[in-house]
């Protein structure tokens, strides 16, 4: 695969001498920690950007627009950063000292560009070694103009983290002194999540496992809902349109007063959704002629929230999309409201119109008034035939004998609504037929998109899935669950390695919420806890135990 040069051989004669000894790779790695000795590994077409030997615990590289914050409390590491510059992307190595001969490929969010080592520092305290790409561009929040070339949409859709695990598997096994990655596992949310079921497909024996949230899997036809939610909320000054984020507020805890007790438990938690759809009733809170119009919803304005709860289908009756659920409220500002006029994307919504200027193609100046149904079968027929980003190949082939799959979605989540991830789930049934030996998807009451649940909510939601730790304290130092549950019956992580590896299959997962302790946030304490179950099971209270703890609760 490439140019071996003398270093090599110096490093390997090295690696010989002391390989019978304890701790053999610690003095074979701290050689290799250095530019030259990548640079000495790496075939042609590819450059090495960075090597930091990490022993203060504190990893930065500046100018990562898409992941700026850095972790800190790392394990003694070392850190590449690698380039392809045949194929324009790059991609990063935590590799710990005390390796335990795995390997965690960590996904991104979003279109955002960067090397996320955020998350990868967690993966670096489970001792694995950790790998994420920064998907061939540079890019913030909320901006798709770095899309304009078919190079860097295919990097996106799949490009560059398949090229960045092939080449980063041989550099972690080099590295270590030869020794063989034993098991390659992949944690990811939201396009982290389409990212790891993309490669699933794409190849059946690229990981051993897959902790899979929320995922983004159907970009062509997610991008188009996107565009349609904000046109149901415009323009700005018709009947319809909400812009007051407090009615989002208003409409979610009148939810969640109607429909916590449909599940059979007054736990402030709406967890039976279908419930909730059956019996809500928009009257308590909708405007008569009396009342204030700041604080109750109009009929125009309830119209607006059924659209965004039913199903996206076109005026052809093409199903396009699964609507938000009941109690996903409290974040639909996400998609609805008023973007900053001034804002630099030009958008009148939060991501509204810029696939179609970018991935689509038809110009910056395309503006989300313009939108009409036949942007979504553009939308498919552009994604089937070249980019390709929607990770829908439903049929997983051979991975069902070689890998598992934990996939897991916030029933309150306004960004992929759960019926949506559900629905990928159903598919996959459908497609391969009984997968409860390889594959399987826990709901998660009350939690939002990929982490977090509404203040009036506190649902149990934290079980060690991508970009879940970082949210509580120790912020950037954090990995697994929090004060003493990082074992594998309350971190989806930990449960997917003891399924891969000892094939102790997933029965439930322990989900935890904590308390904050102080006003700055910097201490918590354990709240409650609760076991999410194997869809389409359910957790069941005893009548009895206390409910704030999981063994008063079985899976039914
Ligand atoms: C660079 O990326 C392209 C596309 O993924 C891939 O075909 C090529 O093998 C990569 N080069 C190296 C040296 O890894
Ligand atoms: C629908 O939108 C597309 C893209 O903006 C546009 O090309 C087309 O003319 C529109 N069709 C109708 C019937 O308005
Ligand atoms: C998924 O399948 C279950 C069980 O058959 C069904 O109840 C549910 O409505 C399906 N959901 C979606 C979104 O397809
Ligand atoms: C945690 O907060 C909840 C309400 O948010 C409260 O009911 C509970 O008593 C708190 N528990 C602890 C241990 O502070
Ligand atoms: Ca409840």
């Amino acid at each position: 695969m490439g140019i071996f040069p003398t270093l090599w051989t110096w490093i390997s004669f090295l690696a010989w001498l002391v390989c019978s000894a304890p701790h053999a790779n610690l003095a074979r790695q701290s050689a290799g920690c250095t530019e030259d000795y990548f640079k000495g590994i790496i075939p042609v077409g590819v450059s090495i950007e960075q090597v930091q030997d990490v022993t203060s615990g504190s990893f930065t590289q500046s100018g990562d627009l898409g992941y700026p914050t850095m972790p800190t409390g790392l394990p003694p590491l070392c850190a590449v950063t690698v380039s392809n510059d045949t194929a324009g992307y790059r991609f990063g190595l935590f590799l710990p000292n005390d390796w335990n001969e795995r390997l965690l490929v960590i996904g991104g969010y979003a279109f955002l560009g960067g090397i996320n080592w955020l998350d990868m520092g967690a993966g670096a305290q489970y001792g694995m070694a950790s790998l994420s790409t920064d998907t061939g561009h540079s890019s913030g929040q909320g901006d798709m103009t770095w899309a304009t070339t078919e190079e860097r949409k295919v990097n996106w859709a799949y490009q560059a983290l398949e090229g960045s695990i092939s080449l980063g598997k041989t550099l972690i096994q080099t590295y270590y002194n030869d020794r063989a990655i034993a098991y390659s596992y992949y944690s990811g949310c939201s396009t982290g999540g389409r990212q790891g079921l993309k490669q699933i497909q794409r190849d059946p024996n690229v990981f051993d496992g897959a902790l899979i949230g929320a995922p983004a899997w159907d970009t062509k036809n997610l991008m188009p809902w996107i565009s349609k939610t904000a046109t149901w909320n415009l323009p700005e000054d018709a009947a319809g349109s909400i812009s007051d984020n407090n009615l989002f507020l208003q409409l979610q805890a009148e939810v969640l007063r109607q429909c916590d007790p449909l599940d059979g438990v007054r736990d402030n938690i709406v967890s039976s959704l279908l419930a909730c759809r059956e019996h809500f009733d928009f009257s308590r809170i909708s405007c008569d002629a009396l009342t204030n119009q700041a604080t109750c919803w109009t009929q125009a304005q309830i119209e607006t929230a059924q659209k965004m709860y039913n199903d996206y289908i076109t005026s052809d009756g093409d199903f396009v999309y699964e609507g938000l659920d009941y109690s996903s409220e409290a974040a639909w500002g996400t998609f609805l409201m008023p973007a900053d006029p001034n804002n630099a994307n030009n958008v009148r919504r939060n991501f509204d119109a810029q696939y179609e200027r970018t991935f689509m193609g038809y110009g910056p100046d395309w503006q989300i008034t313009s939108y009409n149904d036949t942007v979504v079968s553009d939308s498919r027929a552009r994604d089937e035939s070249s980019v390709h980003a929607s990770a829908d190949q439903f049929h997983l082939g051979s991975f069902r004998d070689s890998g598992k799959i934990i996939m897991y979605a916030g029933l309150a989540d306004a960004t992929v609504p759960v019926k949506h991830t559900t629905l990928y789930y159903n598919k996959t049934v459908q497609a391969m037929g009984d997968i409860d030996s390889f594959f399987r998807y826990f709901q998660i009451p009350g939690m939002d998109h990929c982490w977090g649940t509404p203040s009036n909510v506190k649902a149990p939601w934290m079980i060690g899935g991508a970009g879940q730790a970082v949210q509580r304290p120790p912020y950037a130092s954090a990995h697994s669950v929090p004060l003493g549950f990082s074992d594998a019956k309350h971190d989806a992580l930990l449960a997917l390695i003891d399924w891969v590896e000892n094939g102790n299959a997933v029965t439930q997962i322990i989900a935890s919420e904590f308390n904050f302790t102080d006003s700055t946030g910097q201490h918590i304490a354990l709240y409650r806890q609760r076991p999410l179950c194997p869809f389409p099971q359910a957790a069941v209270w005893d009548g009895k135990g206390s409910q704030d703890e999981a063994s008063s609760w079985r899976c039914a």
